[in-house]
């Protein structure tokens, strides 16, 4: 009998989140050299060093395996190859010269010391020039996505990252920052997951105390603005939510408007600010009173991923670990998706109490955390304590106004602008700062 020629194996690593002739001149090359597997990143894999992709996983794949010059495609479950490579063993592992420099320079020289084990060997096509996903989301970017692709996003963030991290945004502007901000930091582009379209600094803005006297209208026509120019999940702060009649009709527009999360929280009467000292007039709902405005989001939502949050201000109000918990329960069985256990303590350890009791519960559901008033605690310790989601609530306005201020006062101290001017962006880079083609 004729000996059956072994068929060489050939990896090729790739998010493919947008395919373009770049993926397929690197998989017809690849085919080229035997059977191709496509070790495709996962969302996580992908979220660990640069944004979420559009496509989720699944989706993703469909795609590929459907490209004639792919075999087969397995999970890629980290940036890193060596797991993969030594479970597959390939004869050949191709990809495009761009990873020589930049973030992935460090993922090739283990790909490289891994496949010599076992003779294998690295084609490295030339990358195609002008063209790359990153390109072509920018220019989706400036189309702008669809509600229904960003509304999903925080879900699909919140199950594939460890901590997802969303800052405070007031306007269009703050809006782009967050858009735009990376930091590289030990070989991973960090970056803002989302806005928080926050009562306190959105009504601050507006000259208007955090009391509900900006009206939802006024709320939506804000975040609008943001919208436009971004394409990042937006979680909406809305008080308790207001009367439980008009919810859904708060609901449908936010969901229109692209909004991924409401935040609810359990308090009745007039709103006051939950970081005043002085809360004697605030009461707190009855918790059976507020799984029902929670029940008529769940209803009233046209997508199951705009996630509907449970805010519980137990601590604030101080009351104790029981009444928190307790609640915790009641919200997460009326179909809450996640608690924030807010807390204006100077340290977590009061949050870091209900995280590792509600953690016990059958009943448990992500838990989100706002550290303004103990903003001491890093990331890393709210994940170990079981959080999911961190909302810095109010740096940027909290930034800007001294910022402006200190301008003012210059101005008015030496009677000319030529001082603050040194200390003040350029106005050549103020006026490039937002592309006008
Ligand atoms: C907000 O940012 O408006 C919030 C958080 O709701 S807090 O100010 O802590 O109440
Ligand atoms: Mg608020």
């Amino acid at each position: 009998m004729k000996k059956k020629k072994k068929v060489s194996k050939v990896y090729v690593g790739m998010s493919a989140d947008i395919i373009h002739e770049g993926h397929i001149n690197i998989l017809k090359i690849a085919s080229g050299y035997g059977e191709v597997i496509v070790g495709l990143l996962t969302d996580s894999a992908i979220s660990s060093y640069k944004k979420i992709p559009y496509l989720n996983y699944k989706r993703r794949k469909t795609i590929v395996q459907n490209i004639k010059y792919v075999k087969k495609v397995v999970p890629q479950f980290t940036l890193d190859y060596v797991e993969n490579l030594k479970l597959i063993k390939p004869n050949y592992l191709v990809h495009g010269d761009d990873w020589k420099i930049g973030i992935q320079r460090k993922t090739r020289l283990r790909a490289i010391k891994t496949i010599k084990k076992w003779g294998g060997k690295l084609i490295e096509p030339q990358y195609t020039k002008n063209i790359s996903s990153t390109i072509i989301k920018n220019k989706i970017r400036e189309i702008g996505n669809s509600p229904r692709d960003r509304v999903s996003q925080l879900r699909r963030l919140l199950n594939s990252k460890n901590i997802t991290r969303i800052l405070e945004s007031h306007n269009a502007l703050t809006g782009i920052i967050i858009e735009n901000l990376k930091f590289i930091k030990k070989n991973t582009n960090l970056e803002f997951d989302g806005m928080w379209s926050s009562s306190l600094t959105d009504s601050a803005t507006k000259g208007k105390p955090d009391n509900s006297s900006v009206d939802f209208s006024s709320r939506i026509s804000s975040l609008n603005e943001m919208m436009d120019v971004t394409s990042k999940p937006l979680v909406f702060d809305a008080d308790n939510g207001g009367q439980i009649e008009h919810l859904p009709f708060l609901i449908r527009s936010l969901e229109r408007a692209g909004v991924s999360s409401i935040i609810m929280e359990d308090k009745i009467g007039l709103k006051r600010n939950s970081l005043f000292n002085d809360q004697k007039n605030t009461q707190q709902d009855k918790p059976e009173t507020f799984a029902k405005k929670i029940k008529k989001v769940c209803e009233s939502r046209f997508s199951d991923d705009f996630l509907v949050i449970a805010r519980i201000e137990s601590f604030i109000l101080g009351k104790g670990l029981n009444d928190a918990i307790r609640r915790a329960e009641i919200y997460s069985k009326s179909g809450a998706d996640a608690i924030l256990i807010h807390s204006k303590e100077k340290t977590p350890k009061q949050i870091f109490a209900f995280a590792k009791k509600f953690k016990k519960s059958k009943n448990f559901i992500p838990l989100v955390s706002v550290p303004s008033t103990y903003s001491r605690v890093y990331e890393k310790d709210l994940v170990n304590n079981g959080f999911k989601l961190v909302i810095y609530a109010n740096q940027l306005l909290r930034a800007a106004y001294p910022a402006m201020e200190n301008a003012a006062k210059s101005i008015l101290k030496n009677g000319r602008a030529y001082e603050i001017d040194k200390k003040i962006i350029p106005i050549k880079k103020i006026i490039n700062l937002i592309k006008n083609d």
